[in-house]
């Protein structure tokens, strides 16, 4: 269920909207565990699933299933899907697009300019290469508007497969051709054994002098303390973060008054509990009936 009890409540009422032959309950008044088959879960609290003895589905609230599918407590035979909306990839796509042109444009120094009364136009070269990581439902959508804008796009994927001519990379060799020519580098990755720690101090010594880096895949993916130093070589020249490795980020943690780091609060695009509550219902559908579940997750591939 979504973190907050009131989000909770709200999806349960939704899905039970859409589906009045579905008995949503809201953990931790889950009823009699043993009629529970499916369950919807956020950041969940350890050791949950030995209760529920004929659970067969669990639905991520979110892209992200990395404490699911890391969670060896969690029964083999029980399936995991994401729970994932065209309102999540327009959310992300729009947020590494404003990302980009703010750092490009300069609009924190147009409002200090404005608070001045001071007229102060300032150039910039429009030509921009963005490196992404991960081209999957998130990526191929921030990709698409990318694009859109103008900008030149590489992308970097576990298959290398191409995507509607975006340049493609894949493994370690790929990715350290593609790092110098780009401007730009966002992280899209899932959490998994392979991604974890990927932003690191060698992968950052290959990245543009002034480049900027932004992080919207898992906090996990970055190594905290490579950063700091990276940046003062310049090599990335900014680093956008909207994920931590402990969220809420600590009060004395030194990102937050870091003057080259530019920190949202994990909120890069948010999942439409209406648009969430039709997938699990669908879901639900497919599952009674034995049909292939939406957005299913290769549990040991780990995405
Ligand atoms: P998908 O599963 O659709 O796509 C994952 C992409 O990563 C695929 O292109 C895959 O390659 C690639 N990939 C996986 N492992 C590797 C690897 N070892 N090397 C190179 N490429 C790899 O995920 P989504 O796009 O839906 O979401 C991605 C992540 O974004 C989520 O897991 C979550 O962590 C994060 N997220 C963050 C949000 C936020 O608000 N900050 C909101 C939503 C998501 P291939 O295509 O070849 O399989
Ligand atoms: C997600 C997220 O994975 O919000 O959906 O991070």
């Amino acid at each position: 269920m979504p973190e907050r009890p009131e989000d909770a409540h709200r999806l349960a009422a939704d899905v039970q909207n859409l589906d009045r032959g579905i008995d949503a309950r809201v953990w931790p008044e889950a009823g009699d565990p043993e009629e529970v088959e499916m369950i919807v879960a956020w950041r969940q609290p350890q050791g949950l699933w030995s209760s529920f003895p004929n659970l067969r589905l669990v639905a991520s609230f979110g892209a992200g299933v990395e404490s699911l599918v890391g969670d060896a407590d969690l029964p083999a035979n029980v399936a995991v899907v994401r729970t994932v909306d065209g309102a999540l990839a327009h959310g992300m796509a729009e947020y590494v697009v404003t990302a980009i042109a703010d750092w490009r444009r300069g609009w924190t120094s147009y409002r200090k300019d404005q608070d001045l009364g001071r007229w102060r136009p300032r150039s910039y070269s429009f030509a921009c290469t963005v490196l992404v990581l991960g081209m999957g439902r998130m990526g191929s959508g921030v990709v698409r508007s990318l694009e859109a804008v103008g900008h030149r796009v590489l992308g970097w994927r576990r298959s290398g497969k191409a995507l509607n001519g975006v340049e493609g990379f894949s493994g370690r060799s790929g990715l350290e051709a593609a790092l110098p020519e780009a401007d730009v580098v966002v992280c899209l990755l899932p959490l998994t054994p392979d991604t974890e720690g990927l932003l690191e101090g060698t992968l950052f010594s290959r990245m543009k002098k002034d480049s900027l880096l932004i992080n919207v895949g898992r906090g996990a993916h970055l190594v905290e303390e490579d950063l700091i130093p990276a940046l003062e070589s310049g090599r990335p020249g900014h680093a956008v973060l909207d994920v931590f490795r402990r969220e809420p980020l600590p009060e004395d943690h030194p990102f937050w008054k870091h003057p080259c780091i530019t920190i949202t609060p994990h909120v890069a695009a948010l999942t439409d509990p209406k648009g969430a509550a039709e997938r699990i219902v669908e879901n639900w559908r497919r599952l009674q009936s034995g049909e292939t579940l939406v957005d299913l997750v290769d549990r040991g591939r780990g995405y």
